[in-house]
């Protein structure tokens, strides 16, 4: 199966064989079940790949029938894609620095990343797209920085991000899914790591009851936290059901541990739930504190004498469990094993009596435990009743019937393992059309592997990851592509493309660029006309307009150690046409679309002439967009 393999590579053991001969071996145990269903061989899929070619090729001149919204991991960006043509449409800037539309640089971008714009890097995971009674409405797209512990919103109509929160008193933003119903009022949001309170360098101990970690609730509207949970152990993922009432997270650090070892000394860690009304009640009735400087009520969600508290309850479930995936029917959280093969159903509606008292055991509401395959680590759906999960050691995903593994559960002899796909490898994430939403249409499904070895041309020792596009409308699952990327996905969200509304240009109202409109206003300036200097002191502000192929400025003169701060206004109408501005030895680059306003500021430090250039090809004369800021010695 792997040729192209070198010897080395298999006695690292880690080839593709390597692997699989691994998996074979403690897969034994689990193969009455694993090999159920079809097992797919290169040939076979390769013969089934070439049926679904036609659904896949996008003509030139057709447009995708999705967007897709990839996160860009460390990197910090997202990524928007077309699919099933898995072509890259756009990127947005968020947690990192972009040169080309001047994200982290230009004032606006600034503003928006307010505190956090000191940090370069950011480490995103998890997008997802704001929704109204259980489907997308197109408004926001979210995603957490787990580097420097942020949420940020994208408005989806401009595709830029809008509002940056960094949540306090936490580390490491991880898991993050939005509330469904009524509407994404709530983004919620989990801290990964256990950290002392406060975290003031006296106490460095993770026993100690003083250190824990939270559960976030941000609200989407405003941004601002609303409340935050503590909690036993650590978090890791999470979702929320379709009543508005109950979320749900992993920990896999139940033992508080600070080392791998003890985190995975416990036979079982937990999920545990959260009654987001009960939390609200709680706020209500008084019963918080705040920590630190933070105004943000904090409600303790710890178990108290092994007695619960009023607003979570904790699931054991078998040993570090990683995804939490809410079934698109409403009926279940799936706690995606991990170190165990098997996944574990919770059933929603039994979660009111869990809270109420009225259950022995928070077991009883485990109503499924299929054996799955190793690694199982996301889950999605089709709306067909099939669930659809990672083997990240078998590097498979494995499709199988909801019902009939809750059947199984109760001692029914139902092979409900439809079809195990071979996929390349090592996949984190799968995400399939709209299965976040009752929507969910069963049409195609991404795989995140996070190893693509042979699949790619080799680029040195760094390789790409590798989505591939399954094809799940029929019977059999079908991998049609095999789309490389650049660090790291995790994950993606796929979304119906009339779901999704975009402008064409600008509105000269938008409040992305209010703040520079404001300080225009200030300084009497009408953007869309005037052409001026503005001095105070030793800060200059230039403002000029911008129609192709020219600038409203073709020159301005400042001293020596002057700030100066560039103000364009793109008076272009036309679609499409985005003009540039770069100080050249400046470090000053940004973008202006049409009927955008955006600013720049950079310290004028070196006397003389220095060009500024148009850097969007905008039009025949674009070269000769250009102007000279004349600098005179101090
Ligand atoms: S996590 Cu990366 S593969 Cu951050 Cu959603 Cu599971
Ligand atoms: Cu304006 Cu190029
Ligand atoms: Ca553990």
């Amino acid at each position: 199966m792997n040729d192209n393999k070198s010897d080395k590579d298999d006695k690292a053991g880690l080839s593709r064989r390597g692997f699989l001969g691994a998996s074979a071996v403690t897969g034994a145990a689990v193969a009455a079940t694993a090999l159920a269903g079809s097992v797919m061989t290169r040939e076979s899929w390769a013969a089934a790949a070439k049926d679904s070619q036609l659904k896949v090729h996008v003509a030139p001149g057709e447009l995708d029938e999705y967007y897709g919204f990839w996160s860009g991991g460390h990197q910090g960006e997202v990524r928007v894609l077309g699919v099933p043509s898995m072509r890259e449409l756009m990127r947005i800037p968020v947690f990192n620095v972009d040169s080309a539309t001047g994200w982290g640089l230009t004032n606006e971008s600034k503003h928006i990343l307010g505190e956090s714009a000191k940090f370069l890097n950011g480490d995103c995971h998890h997008p997802h797209i704001s929704m109204t009674d259980g489907k997308y409405d197109g408004k926001y797209l979210f995603i957490n920085d787990k580097a420097n512990s942020r949420v940020a919103r994208i408005r989806l109509d401009i595709m830029k991000c809008d509002k940056i929160t960094t949540i306090p008193n936490v580390q490491a933003i991880h898991g993050l899914r939005l509330q469904k119903v009524p509407h994404t009022k709530y983004v919620f949001c989990n801290a990964e790591f256990i950290i002392p309170h406060p975290n003031d360098g006296k106490v460095f101990d993770l026993e100690d009851e003083n250190s824990f970690t939270m559960y976030n609730a941000v609200d989407a509207e405003t941004m601002e936290v609303a409340f935050q949970v503590i909690v036993d152990g650590n978090l890791d993922n999470t979702d929320m059901d379709y009543t508005g009432r109950f979320t749900a997270a992993t920990c896999y650090n139940s033992e508080k541990a600070f080392d791998l070892g003890g985190m995975m000394r416990n036979e079982r860690d937990w999920v545990v739930v959260f009654d987001i009304p009960a939390v609200e009640k709680e706020i209500k009735a008084g019963r918080f504190i705040t920590l630190g400087d933070s105004k943000v009520p904090v409600v303790d969600g710890r178990k108290k004498d092994g007695k619960d508290s009023a607003v979570t309850r904790y699931i054991p479930v078998p040993k570090n469990p990683h995804g939490l995936n809410t079934s698109h029917d409403g009926k279940y959280f799936i706690a995606n094993g991990k170190l165990s093969p098997t996944c574990s159903m919770i059933a929603i509606d039994m979660l009111p009596d869990l809270f109420a008292g009225k259950l022995q055991d928070p077991r009883d509401v485990v109503v499924g435990e299929p054996e799955l395959g190793l690694g199982p680590l996301h889950t999605t759906f089709d709306g067909r009743g099939n669930a659809y999960t990672t083997l990240f050691i078998d590097s498979q995903v494995v499709k199988w019937n909801i019902e009939e593994a809750r059947r199984a559960y109760k001692g029914e002899k139902v092979n409900y393992i439809k079809q195990k796909l071979d996929v390349h490898y090592q996949p984190g994430h799968l995400h399939a059309s709209l299965c976040e939403t009752s929507e969910a249409d069963g049409k195609w499904l991404v795989a995140l592997s996070k190893f693509s070895k042979d699949r790619f041309l080799p680029t040195g020792p760094l390789h790409p990851e590798n989505d591939q596009l399954i094809d799940i409308s029929g019977d059999v699952m079908k991998l049609v592509h095999d789309g490389p990327t650049f660090a790291e996905p995790h994950d993606c969200i796929m979304a119906r493309r009339d779901q999704i509304k975009t402008r064409k240009i600008w509105d000269r109202n938008d409040p992305f660029f209010a703040p520079t409109v404001a300080m225009a206003k200030k300084d009497g300036i009408k953007l869309e006309e005037d052409n001026k200097v503005i001095r105070e002191g030793n800060k200059v502000r230039v403002y000029m307009t911008s129609m192709a192929p020219a600038y409203g400025l073709t020159e301005f003169k400042v001293k020596q150690g002057d700030e100066v701060t560039v103000v364009i206004t793109n008076m272009d109408q036309i679609e499409d046409v985005s003009h540039g501005f770069v100080m050249v030895n400046h470090g000053v680059s940004m973008e202006i679309s049409p009927q955008q306003t955006s600013s720049i500021t950079f310290v004028a430090d070196k006397p003389g002439l220095h060009w500024y250039y148009c850097s969007w090809f905008c039009h025949a004369l674009h070269m000769e967009m250009v102007g000279r800021m004349m600098v005179e010695p101090a």
